[in-house]
């Protein structure tokens, strides 16, 4: 049996029984025949205390919810399986990174972290990407984020960074949003923050979906071979479908929408077969080489540059398979970065440390008692023999003896071997003073703020100028605006002064040593994330009405889904539309129910009728707003008239049959026949690019 198959069938026995195998019951399996009335003395008398099924089914109800997580509350998870691509006994003895042939199951989850578990999906903020390996050796947890960096350096900060960042204690606003004043007094007073909060500003924090984000270990970890020799490692998660951002006017509205925009899009996604996919890649540095970097490998504020130290792909993870129950799975999950296997071990990172204590101690509280290992998504598939015992909600009914040495139990459970893969710790000499102080290597806060920045193409940088000036234009107190305008200036001047002049506050000074930070690191920007260049998942919006082209349409539309895209047809009304041809055109959605904000891109078929199928008002906004947020705009034959309301001066469009045009992503072609081959393969060029953001902006 492969591990696979033992996660299934371990979930397969928690399965509550089929409703359709027989009737309702009560939690002790006595069958129901009446649930609609409580059991009352008389039609018009008092309820009965004897009615057990009435308080059992109120009690479960009233304890239906438990607490939320203190953060990364509002998640998305999802199975699959991790495959390495090759051995790597040269770096780690962990076996689930041994042979190719082994696929080793994984649940990952997803996350918001300041938001309530009812927040929406599309607020500015770090998406959590947690993975839980179900490996033959036990349970492995890369509890990561979608930045490589986090905003304070020892974990016993966390409390405050987090109390800051969370809505205000008086009034509970905002939800979801770290424009507000505490965050960025606490940002102000701790420039630690800088490099996780130039993160936080660009479109990283806005993602397109989970599907397509990178993903971060953050810390620096160990990998530790058969003879015990450590290397230090850094993970990285590669999206195949590359990394894409939403705009920020875009994220905001998607918000009201589709609050769930992130957490339907992976679902959908699964449910369609188009299984997510990541790469996992390494930074490796030899021990003797700790030293040989200008900050502190231990520091979690400070990344390795991809062009110092390459990142290299070891193997690639699949998500195939939705939860049956998100309660059960989704919500019970818990993560431990201390739950590691042997050929993988910590270093001394004072955030990474505090963690090592946190996750334990939270699903104490979170998941009601210590046996939340035992919940089938927790579970590992590797056996547990432990003398642990009791507790609040044990499942395991033990027999024999509980505890070490033992002879009544014949010495059992044993204790395991080096050959039994028992996990040693790396030996690490470790001796100084018993201190409270950072290390020196820690104090650099700015350089890779600026190495961030200096990375960036010219969009990245402006949407990053328009953050700043969006969230500190919402912070009340101006010394807070002021004080963080100056943190900037260490950053970039520049950058220090579009900010200033953007929330009134003055320019600050120059930083001489600003000036000199201009390193860049190409592989931080969007630009180089660009992906596999294929359109799948992306989404299409036709715009149909009455008289549309159908032929030519369909055309279109078949070679868009034979490459991947999900495209649909929506019209004013949901039902059918009569196509130029007479026959009837199914409408998939009315406008009504959706937004441009919803998909990826656009696109106005022909069709010798009216062009515009709706009310002019709903049909230009959906326009508009695709042409504003960057995204691929294609017209064809009578929709290239239609597409000439939105007065897009400066750009070029087809005036000739059978010449499609591109240009900044609106692709145009005047032809009416069904051959619209040459149209719809710049079209997908357009789609594949994501984005198309140095427009000209719209004249009305
Ligand atoms: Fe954390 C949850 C990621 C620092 C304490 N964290 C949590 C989750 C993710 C991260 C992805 C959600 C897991 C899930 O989906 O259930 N956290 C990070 C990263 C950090 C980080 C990448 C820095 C590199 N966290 C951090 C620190 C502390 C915590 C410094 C405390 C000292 N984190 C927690 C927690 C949570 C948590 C309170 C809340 C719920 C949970 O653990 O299970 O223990």
């Amino acid at each position: 049996m492969t591990s696979q198959d033992r996660k299934q069938s371990q979930r397969d026995a928690y399965r509550a029984a089929d409703p359709a195998d027989g009737p309702l019951t009560t939690d002790q399996g006595v069958a129901v025949g009446h649930t609609d009335d409580s059991l009352t003395a008389g039609e018009r008398g008092p309820t009965l205390l004897e009615d057990f099924h009435f308080r059992e089914k109120i009690t479960r109800f009233d304890h239906e919810r438990i607490p939320e997580r203190v953060v990364h509350a509002r998640g998305a998870g999802a199975y699959g399986f991790f495959e390495p691509y090759a051995s790597c006994a040269e770096f780690t003895r962990a076996a689930f990174l041994q042979d190719p042939s082994v696929r080793t199951p994984v649940f990952v989850r997803f996350s918001t972290v300041q938001g309530p578990r009812g927040s929406a999906d599309t607020v500015r903020d770090v998406r959590g990407f947690a993975t839980k390996f179900y490996t033959a050796e036990g349970n492995y947890d890369l509890v990561g984020n979608n930045f490589p960096v986090f905003f304070i350096q020892d974990g016993i900060k966390f409390p405050d960074f987090v109390h800051a960042l969370k809505p205000e204690p008086h009034n509970e606003i905002p939800t979801g949003a770290s424009a507000h004043d505490t965050l960025w007094d606490f940002v102000s007073l701790q420039p630690e923050t800088l490099h996780a909060i130039m993160w936080l500003m660009s479109d990283r924090a806005i993602p397109r979906s989970y599907r397509m984000m990178q993903g971060f270990g953050v810390h620096t970890f160990r990998f530790v071979d058969a003879t015990g020799r450590g290397t230090f490692v850094k993970f990285h998660w590669k999206p195949k479908l590359g990394a894409h951002s939403l705009v920020w006017d875009e994220a905001q509205e998607c918000q009201g929408r589709d609050p769930d925009f992130n957490r339907r899009d992976l679902w959908q996604a699964i449910e369609n077969g188009e299984f997510p996919e990541w790469e996992l890649g390494v930074q490796l540095v030899a021990e003797e080489d700790e030293f040989a970097f200008p900050y502190d490998l231990l520091d979690a504020t400070k990344i390795i540059p991809e062009e110092q130290v390459p990142v290299r792909p070891i193997g690639r993870m699949v998500l195939d398979r939705n939860p049956d129950n998100f309660f059960a799975e989704t919500e019970q999950v818990a993560f431990h970065t201390a739950n590691l296997v042997p050929g993988i071990d910590f270093t001394n990172d004072p955030l990474l440390q505090a963690r090592n204590f946190s996750y334990l101690d939270t699903q104490l509280m979170r998941l009601g008692g210590p046996n939340f290992a035992q919940i089938p998504v927790n579970q590992p598939v590797a056996p547990v023999r432990s003398n642990q015992r009791d507790g609040f909600h044990q499942h395991a009914i033990h027999t024999g003896t509980s505890y070490t040495p033992n002879s009544l139990g014949g010495g059992c459970p044993a204790l395991a071997g080096a050959e039994q893969g028992a996990f040693t710790h790396l030996t690490e000499r470790v001796e100084g003073a018993k201190i409270r102080r950072r290390s020196p290597g820690f104090t650099d806060h700015h350089s890779q703020a600026a190495l961030f920045w200096h990375s960036m193409a010219d969009w990245e940088r402006r949407h990053i100028v328009d953050a700043f000036r969006f969230e500190l234009g919402k912070v009340a107190a101006r010394q807070v605006r002021r004080r963080t305008v100056a943190e900037l200036a260490h950053v970039d001047h520049a950058l220090a002064a579009a900010v200033a002049e953007g929330i009134g506050v003055p320019v600050p000074e120059r930083d001489p040593a600003a000036v000199e930070r201009k390193a860049s690191s190409p592989a931080l920007s969007l630009e180089s994330l660009r992906g596999d260049g294929s359109i799948r998942t992306r989404q299409v919006a036709v715009l149909v009405g009455e008289g549309v082209d159908a032929a030519q349409l369909d055309a279109v539309r078949v070679e868009l889904e034979e490459q991947g895209a999900v495209v649909e047809a929506l019209a004013a009304t949901d039902g059918k539309v009569t196509a130029a041809d007479g026959n009837q055109y199914t409408v998939d959605r009315a406008l009504p129910t959706v937004a441009s904000v919803l998909y990826d891109a656009v696109l106005i078929p022909g069709g010798p009728a009216r062009p515009a199928p709706w009310p002019d008002a709903a049909y230009l906004r959906f326009l508009r707003d695709a042409y504003r947020h960057g995204k691929p705009i294609g017209a064809l034959g009578s929709g290239v008239g239609a597409l000439s309301r939105l007065d897009l001066r400066g750009l070029r469009i087809a005036s000739e049959p059978g010449r499609p045009v591109s240009d900044h992503g609106v692709v145009t072609d005047t032809s009416t026949g069904p051959d619209a081959r040459e149209f719809t393969r710049a079209l997908a060029g357009a789609m594949a690019a994501h984005r198309h953001w140095s427009r000209p902006p719209l004249q009305r």
